[in-house]
């Protein structure tokens, strides 16, 4: 976990992020946790390893790591520290919409289209809760997210509406921004405890 406390609302989401992304927990991101998290997410959604879709995914997730390599491990040793990934998210992405939408926006779109099981353009409740399953948050982050994010309480959220959510999490320092719950209280401890080992 990342050990630079901070009251800054972007920062703290990065490091949310950070430790749901850091699959092994050893506290760098390195390929070995890129392709862990595609393979769970796959998993989790009971989407083949073979399938176009998980294709799609792991690609997309190369990809990401690449341009993350290449953009914030500034020491190149390979591994992406949380204060690298800190100040690269938010120089390469947050500040940066063309390079948001070439590196970053492509992976909420391949996870969310694993995520949609019956191809409806909807994610019903049971479909995210294993997104987030996949990312190790806990079931009551789960549900105060789907909560808050479905704003007409109809029991679904748009694929585009999750893509507008994922681009305000990662880039917006709005106090306000729905996408602030994209994995539920942000500022609650219990946000970044989850567990990956099954
Ligand atoms: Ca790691
Ligand atoms: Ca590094
Ligand atoms: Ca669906
Ligand atoms: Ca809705």
């Amino acid at each position: 976990m990342p050990s630079v406390e901070t009251q800054d609302l972007l920062d703290r989401k990065f490091d949310v992020c950070f430790t749901h992304a850091d699959v092994n927990g050893n506290g760098v991101l390195e390929p070995a946790d890129v392709l862990a998290l595609a393979a769970r997410i796959a998993t989790y959604l009971g989407e083949p390893m073979g399938s176009p879709k998980t294709q799609k995914l792991f690609q997309t997730f190369e990809h990401f790591w690449s341009d993350v390599q290449a953009k914030m491990d500034v020491d190149n040793d390979g591994k992406v520290t949380p204060e690298e990934w800190r100040n690269g998210l938010r120089k390469s992405f947050a500040e940066d919409s063309e390079a948001y939408k070439a590196g970053f926006g492509p992976l909420a779109e391949a996870i969310f289209t694993i995520c949609d099981r019956d191809d409806n353009g909807f994610l019903e409740q049971s479909e995210f809760a294993k997104f987030h399953q996949a990312f190790g948050c806990k079931s009551a982050n789960s549900q105060l997210a789907f909560q808050k994010l479905d704003s007409n309480g109809d029991g679904q959220l748009t694929v585009d509406e999750l893509l507008i959510a994922w681009q305000e999490y990662y880039t917006s320092n709005d106090p306000n921004a729905r996408g602030n719950w994209l994995y539920g209280d942000v500022w609650d401890n219990t946000v970044v405890v989850g567990s990956k080992t099954i």
